[in-house]
């Protein structure tokens, strides 16, 4: 094992997952390391997972002198490389990375990278079992929950399957997936970027160190995921729900055709259980990649019809009284919230709001007026949430999410949906979506039955 980290004084910003996997790592390789965050020890978690290694703390704030000093700064995804001390270290010359950089300089296996505003876990988690089913040695990891750097030094792997979010990707200089795919782009995380030109621009270096040995897939429906490709120098193969290709995957009413090279496969959509169109573009997009490397069909494919979702992307949690209520807790931005009360039937009670990312909460507007009977509001976002979407619905401004589920109850008669659809994120109230989502399945469990109201809209 090369060891470039030697000795190295190495600052690794940010104490949470990727920051820990990031210490541990370059501990290992006998590096200087110096943990740094804004927050003060008691506001962290456990720090457990650091015991036996040498590491320095540079905690309740960021030295600047500690970054100037260093050797190399590497960044935890939910660390803007715009914050002071780091520009200033860069300015002086010091060497800046990410986590999926430094992770992926190290790492032989071929990689699968996986992009777009939506759907990346679920594509992300239908490669992995489907490459799992047909027996390759699979690490999947990535935004989805497991930082990279936890699969270098695990054995014999076969392929990693990425999830990539604009984050990871801003600070990445040699990464070259095998397969890069650009799920679809609307508009999210206008709290870090300066707008959407810089959002796509983040996304567009999945592509950069590709070659025309790699492939790209990407979604024909969408105009910006196209735009995006334009110039990228992989052999493209695309996926479309809305059109007939020459060659790549589409849907052709009730099935899936996969025509590649003069063959033609087809796959029968009702066998699926994910549900929804969009779920039938992420289903194709994760089977591209297999198909292309020669795995059987027969494989690919039931791996595809036995998955039923990750938790907290349009759940149902229960039917009480004659209500349906739904966890989509990772519905985190409007492209998200809208493609979820598509797949239902009005009337909706949604309940939204947490903390505003920056984008135009109007695109809300239709698809509330057409589905959504009340909107409950929470968090940071609701007086903005509020103006913006207009008096189209009933509207209700709640505290929290414990007042969101009891005002739900009180509002949706039988045959009407709760739909817990944020279209935010979860960071002003919560850990984050899986902390929010769990905490609203719980309080949905404790409801009692037989306590449906009768004088609200059903
Ligand atoms: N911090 C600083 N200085 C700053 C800003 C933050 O020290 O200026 C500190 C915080 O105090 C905190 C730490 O940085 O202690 C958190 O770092 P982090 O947000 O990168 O958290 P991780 O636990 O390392 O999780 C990250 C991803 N988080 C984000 O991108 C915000 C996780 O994605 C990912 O699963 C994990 O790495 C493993 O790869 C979560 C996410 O919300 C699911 N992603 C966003 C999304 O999907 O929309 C992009
Ligand atoms: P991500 O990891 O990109 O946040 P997820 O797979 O976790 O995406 O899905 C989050 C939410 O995004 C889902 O609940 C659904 O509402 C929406 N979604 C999923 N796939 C797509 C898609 N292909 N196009 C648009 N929206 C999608």
């Amino acid at each position: 094992m090369t060891n470039r980290y030697a000795n190295k004084k190495i600052v690794v910003v940010g104490a949470g997952k990727s920051g820990l996997a990031l210490c541990r790592f370059f501990a290992r390789r006998n590096a200087r390391v110096i943990l740094s965050d804004i927050r003060q020890r008691a506001d962290i978690g456990d720090l457990s997972d650091l015991s036996g290694c040498d590491v320095a703390f540079d905690l309740g704030g960021h030295n600047p002198e500690l970054f100037r000093k260093a050797d190399l700064i590497v960044l935890s995804p939910g660390v803007p490389p715009t914050i002071a001390p780091v520009q200033a270290a860069v300015e002086q010359g010091v060497d800046l990375s990410g986590e999926v950089e430094i992770a992926s300089r190290e790492l032989t296996a071929p990689m699968i990278g996986i992009t777009g505003t939506n759907g990346k876990s679920t594509v992300t988690a239908l490669v992995g079992e489907a490459l799992k089913a047909c027996g390759a040695k699979t690490y999947v990891g990535g935004n989805i929950g497991t930082p990279l750097t936890e699969a270098v030094d695990q054995e014999e792997l076969e392929w990693l399957v990425i999830e990539l979010s604009s984050f990871q990707l801003e600070t990445v200089t040699s990464f070259r997936p095998r397969y890069s795919m650009l799920l679809n782009i609307s508009a999210d995380h206008l709290d870090r970027y300066p707008d959407m030109r810089a959002y796509i621009e983040a996304k567009k270096k999945i592509f950069s160190c590709q070659t025309a040995a790699d492939f790209m897939i990407l979604n024909a429906d969408d105009k910006l995921v196209m735009e995006a490709a334009v110039g990228a120098p992989a052999r493209v193969v695309c996926f479309s729900c809305n059109s007939k290709l020459d060659e790549g995957m589409f849907l052709d009413d009730d099935h899936i055709v996969w025509r590649w090279q003069g063959t033609e496969q087809t796959f029968a959509v009702k066998e699926l259980r994910l549900k929804g169109l969009h779920n039938i573009a992420n289903v194709m997009a994760a089977c591209i990649p297999l198909l292309l490397e020669g795995y059987q069909a027969e494989t690919i494919w039931p791996a595809m019809t036995r998955f039923t979702g990750l938790p907290h992307r349009m759940n149902l949690v229960r039917s009480l009284d004659g209500v349906e209520w739904y966890n989509d807790s990772k519905g985190t931005n409007i492209g998200s919230v809208i493609m979820s009360l598509a797949g239902l039937d009005a009337p909706v009670t949604l309940i939204a709001g947490g903390r505003d990312k920056g984008g135009d909460f109007g695109e809300l507007s239709g698809p509330v007026k057409e589905k959504v009977a009340h909107l409950i509001l929470i968090g940071e976002a609701t007086e903005r949430m509020a103006t913006e979407i207009g008096p189209v619905t009933d509207i209700s401004k709640v505290d929290s999410l414990d007042a969101a589920v009891v005002r739900a109850r009180e509002l949706t008669r039988p045959g009407g949906t709760v739909l817990l659809s944020p279209g935010c994120s979860s960071f002003d109230q919560f850990a984050n979506f899986a902390v929010r989502g769990e905490r609203f399945c719980e309080l949905v469990e404790q409801l009692e039955d037989g306590k449906a109201v009768s004088n609200g809209t059903p």
